[in-house]
């Protein structure tokens, strides 16, 4: 397989191109792409060095599929012309996730879907994977009538601007600044950019994602996306409403056979997920799963997962992954 990973010096490509080595996927030859800046560099895969090519050089190799990465406008104006020469483009930014003729895929739910004739395969956003990856299951059992998500997310998400941003702060130095506000010793109740409905954009894409990815509409979802100076992965407290009776431990029992997801779920001896053990990890952890006494049907968990690697690049590479076990490219 001929692999491209577009905005490979970014965050989420680094993180593609050790997930590449780590599951050893055939890679025949692999095309690392960023923009004109970065081009001529130097990255590093399975202990060889590999120069950084531009988007026309890596256009013109026609790759079976490219991995991309490096934000939506790049990906609006880049993704349809790989997918011109026969590329196969998993896409990592919101670009085209609610194209009504663009598949948003989470392998574990709805790889099934996917067909030759899809040319550009959406990657849903890091803190719907994780959430939808637990729920997913749960639906089925027991129809989820509504959700209540509150979010405490990575400074990773926002990209490498943040991390400096923290680094700095932590030091006491000045530098530029990702966030409206400080970071170090903060929450900001602020992910991505506001909607005229008050919500941000983050939030709402937990709302409209997740609907088209468990492939119904009649799901209520409500969100508030939290930034944290963490790194090692986005934190989630989910308050689940079913429209059908549950029982707790069949619940623990559930997400537990279910193939990705691992349950940390003991408060007695103060077992429950945290991003720095998810750190690094392509599980999505489960915890804190409790009845809500407060409602009928409903119950709390506390969802964790390395939005960097299931969030995003590892759920792109296991769709490579099924794609190319399913003789799709
Ligand atoms: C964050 N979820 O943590 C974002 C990062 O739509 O793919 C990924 C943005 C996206 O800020």
């Amino acid at each position: 397989m001929k692999i491209a990973v577009v905005g490979v010096t970014g965050m989420v490509g680094q993180v593609m191109l050790r997930i590449l080595e780590e599951r050893n996927l055939n890679v025949s030859t692999l095309i690392p792409v960023a923009s004109e800046k970065s081009v001529g560099t130097e990255v590093t895969f399975k202990n060889k060095q590999y120069k950084v090519v531009s988007m026309k050089q890596a256009i013109e190799m026609k790759p079976d599929i490219a991995l991309f990465s490096a934000g939506g406008s790049v990906s609006l104006e880049f993704a349809p012309q790989f997918a011109a020469v026969g590329t196969t483009v998993i896409d990592n930014s919101s670009a085209f996730r609610m194209d009504a003729d663009k598949k948003l895929i989470v392998p574990e739910i709805n790889a099934a879907s996917l067909t030759k004739e899809d040319k550009i395969i959406a990657n849903p956003n890091c803190s719907t994977i994780q959430m939808v990856a637990t729920m997913s299951p749960l639906h089925k059992k027991y129809g989820i009538k509504r959700l209540v998500i509150s979010t405490y997310q990575s400074i990773t998400g926002t990209g490498v601007k943040a991390v400096e941003q923290l680094e700095n702060e932590f030091q006491g130095k000045k530098g530029p600044m990702a966030y409206p506000y400080q970071i170090h010793k903060n929450a900001i109740p602020h992910c991505d950019v506001f909607e005229e409905n008050g919500y941000t954009k983050e939030e709402m894409k937990l709302v409209n994602e997740t609907q088209k990815i468990l492939d119904d509409r009649t799901i209520a979802v409500t969100a508030t996306a939290v930034r944290i100076p963490v790194v090692g992965g986005h934190s989630e407290s989910v308050n689940v409403e079913f429209r059908n009776e549950f029982d707790e431990s069949a619940v623990r029992k559930l997400l537990s056979d279910t193939p990705g997801i691992t349950v940390q779920d003991n408060v007695d001896v103060n077992v429950y997920p945290m991003p720095l053990m998810a750190h690094g990890k392509d599980d999505v952890f489960v915890g804190r799963i409790r009845r809500d006494y407060s409602q009928e049907n409903t119950v709390n968990m506390w969802i964790v997962s390395d939005n960097l690697r299931k969030g995003a690049a590892t759920n792109a590479v296991q769709i490579a992954e099924y794609l190319i076990a399913n003789d799709l490219v």
